[in-house]
């Protein structure tokens, strides 16, 4: 049997969780709401079903008012899944069930997973599960996502529900039925495939989106019906709203049973969100975690690194052919960039491991909140804070998270400067290079960086805010979840995703631009092979451009590695190696002997800032438009160039040379 079943739920339930559980997905997880940001597909084979999931964004409502709500809800109206398993978050049913309502409504075939037991438990929130299924009059299966706890009982409760529609009475106060009963008479027959009930009490809360449905006489009929109900009861939207609360009312007083004490999250928060010593400590968890990536990588990057450039001396020579063996295992081999690059994919997956730590910690919505006050001083609303951690990691899931922000000059002002936000794929390069040109203050460096990045995303929110993108910030509300031990497992896989996104990339786009760059390298400019990269189609190329950024002490072999690197921030490193014929071991030295600190440290602030990747410019696009994709990339070279002058000139001042 094929079954088709949808997973519906408010933010932060577990949805994404159960979805992974079902069908070997990797939907981001995490403990703060609206991650999941438009539906995701997968099918899970069980028992001889082919059972097919859909995630679907969290939604406290089924309105028509945000993408979220309508995403969800068109998909249950116009692909009428089998079964809708509504997740509900069982510490928190009173809220949870609100949507569970509406989705009964919709005349969804509803099956609850009543997850996030443990927290209730811990909670002292006790709930009878047989008595609420007879007052629902759906299955209800308690679970523990994360730790499998339900699953099987979930598959099993699919398949025994899938094809068995049970009529469901869900009936509100008779006040309000009148009303919809009149309203149900008169679309009697006229809407095939939708639920009368649910039409009517969406035409009685006036929803644009299901009148548009309906044609002009019905509708003014359907009219006079609300304009009674509106003097009799007032506002029907209300009233609906009202009598959705009533009944949770009566069905929570009389399954729910909850001594809600002081809880550890209360407890937590009165220290983490402390007036004096929220930021300070946030700034301490921020550098914990780049600290821990660093240290615990640093050997590893070390030995990977050598262990490239022996190989490739080792196979030099190895085919007999002259110009592959040059180009493969030279000096300036692919071979040895690659694997640069690779070293690196340790720190990259440290730092995601520490940073979904903290996020399933349930500290990023802390965060967002502690920093709102500040943020919408500078131009950005504190929401904007996830998305910038995010960044940290890479950029492009970074600016898809911006969807969490409502309000769209708020959002277009977050993912214009995301791009600012040092990347896992710059720091690739930066963290190669520091040692040896700066010695013990290579980390102090790398740091500045980073807060450079975060300075300049502020200037220019801040000069986005008072010109074209004018207006306030909104002030926000982003519930807190409670926080939660981290499973190290949950965190694992997810870091572990993203270190084999960065293998994947390294094969599909570093790999190509580097054995681009060296057929470049190679090749002279009369087309015949060179070992001389002074007479390269690569030095040409530098060359025909460097007149603009002579005068910031580069040569082409800077300027090349940075037009390279626009298509990936990583292959600055690998092009870099190239370019200079060094290894891991020699590349810094190599740089720092031909280059000032000074010069070395405009050079980074430009690759910081200068244009996003390509794959983030792909992002913007896609969520901004391209008007707002190119305005990204023109603003990022102006301010690279300038502010490659301003530590030139700012270094010059103050002694440095
Ligand atoms: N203690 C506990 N935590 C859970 C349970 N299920 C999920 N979580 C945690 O709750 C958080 C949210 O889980 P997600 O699956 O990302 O939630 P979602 O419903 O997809 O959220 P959005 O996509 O943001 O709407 C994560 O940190 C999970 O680890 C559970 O049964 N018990
Ligand atoms: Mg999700």
């Amino acid at each position: 049997m094929k079954i088709r079943v949808a997973l519906a739920g408010n933010p932060n339930v577990g949805k994404s969780v159960v979805f992974n559980n079902l069908t070997g997905g990797h939907q981001h997880i995490g403990n703060w709401p609206g991650k999941t940001i438009d539906k995701a597909e997968g099918t899970v084979n069980y028992k001889g079903n082919e059972i097919y999931v859909i995630d679907l964004p969290g939604t406290y409502s089924l309105t028509a008012y945000s993408a979220e709500e309508l995403i969800a809800r068109d998909y249950i109206i116009q692909e009428k899944p089998d079964v809708v398993i509504n997740i509900v978050d069982a510490s928190n049913l009173e809220r949870n069930l609100y949507l569970t309502l509406q989705l009964l409504e919709l005349g969804a075939n509803v099956i609850i997973a009543l997850n996030k037991m443990d927290l209730a438990e811990r909670e002292n929130v006790k709930i009878d599960i047989e008595r609420l299924e007879k007052k629902l009059g759906i299955p209800i299966i308690p679970m523990v996502a994360p730790k499998k706890e339900g699953m099987k009982e979930l598959l099993d409760a699919i398949i025994k529900y899938a094809k068995k529609s049970v009529k469901r009475e869900m009936n509100y106060n008779e006040k309000i039925e009148r009303y919809i009963d009149e309203v149900e008479k008169i679309i009697e027959g006229k809407l095939e495939g939708f639920d009368k009930r649910w039409i009517a009490i969406k035409i009685l809360e006036n929803d644009k989106e299901v009148k548009k449905k309906i044609g002009k006489d019905l509708l003014s009929q359907c009219e006079e019906i609300r304009e009674k109900m509106n003097k009799n009861v007032g506002d029907p939207e209300i009233a609906l709203a009202d009598a959705r609360y009533q009944l949770i009312k009566d069905i929570c007083g009389d399954v729910l049973t909850k001594e809600r004490k002081v809880t550890v999250s209360d407890i937590i928060d009165s220290v983490l969100l402390d007036k004096f010593f929220g930021i300070p400590i946030f700034v301490s968890i921020l550098w914990m975690i780049f600290q821990f990536g660093f240290m615990v990588s640093a050997p590893f990057c070390d030995f990977l690194g050598d262990g490239f450039a022996a190989l490739s001396s080792v196979l030099s020579g190895a085919t007999g052919i002259q110009w592959f063996d040059y180009l493969f295992f030279g000096d300036y081999g692919v071979l040895n960039g690659i694997g640069m690059v690779l070293s690196f994919v340790l720190l990259i997956i440290l730092l995601y491991f520490a940073l979904s730590l903290v996020e399933d910690f349930g500290y990023m919505a802390r965060a967002a909140f502690l920093m709102d006050k500040i943020m919408r001083k500078l131009g950005l609303s504190g929401r904007a804070i996830i998305p910038m951690i995010l960044g940290f990691g890479c950029n492009v899931p970074a600016i898809y998270a911006t969807r969490m922000i409502p309000d769209e000059k708020d959002r277009l002002v977050a993912i214009v400067t995301n791009p600012l936000m040092l990347c896992g794929a710059r720091l690739v390069f930066f963290s190669a290079i520091v040692g040896a040109v700066f010695g013990k203050a290579g980390g102090d460096v790398i740091l500045s960086l980073y807060l450079l990045g975060i300075v300049l995303a502020f200037i220019v929110a801040i000069i986005l805010r008072k010109t074209i993108l004018k207006g306030r910030v909104s002030p926000f509300i982003l519930e807190l979840p409670p926080y939660q031990m981290p499973v190290p497992k949950v965190s694992l896989s997810k870091a572990w995703q993203r270190g084999k996104l960065f293998f994947t990339k390294a094969g599909k786009v570093v790999l190509p631009g580097i054995l681009i760059l060296g057929i470049l390298l190679i090749t002279s400019t009369s087309f015949t092979y060179t070992e001389n990269a002074e007479e390269s189609l690569a030095a040409a190329i530098g060359k025909a451009f460097l007149p603009i950024v002579a005068p910031l002490g580069w040569d082409w072999r800077l300027l090349v590695a940075a037009l390279f690197g626009i298509v990936a921030k990583e292959i600055v490193l690998g092009a870099s190696a190239l370019l200079y014929g060094a290894s891991e071991e020699t590349i810094a030295t190599t740089m720092a002997s031909m280059y000032t600190p000074l010069q070395m440290y405009s050079y980074m602030v430009f690759i910081l800032i200068y244009v996003p990747c390509i794959v983030t410019i792909g992002a913007i696009k896609q969520e901004a438009g391209s008007k707002w994709a190119i305005f990204t990339l023109i603003y990022g070279i102006i301010l690279a160039y300038i502010m490659a002058w301003v530590v030139l000139g700012f270094g010059h001042l103050m002694g440095v040379v």
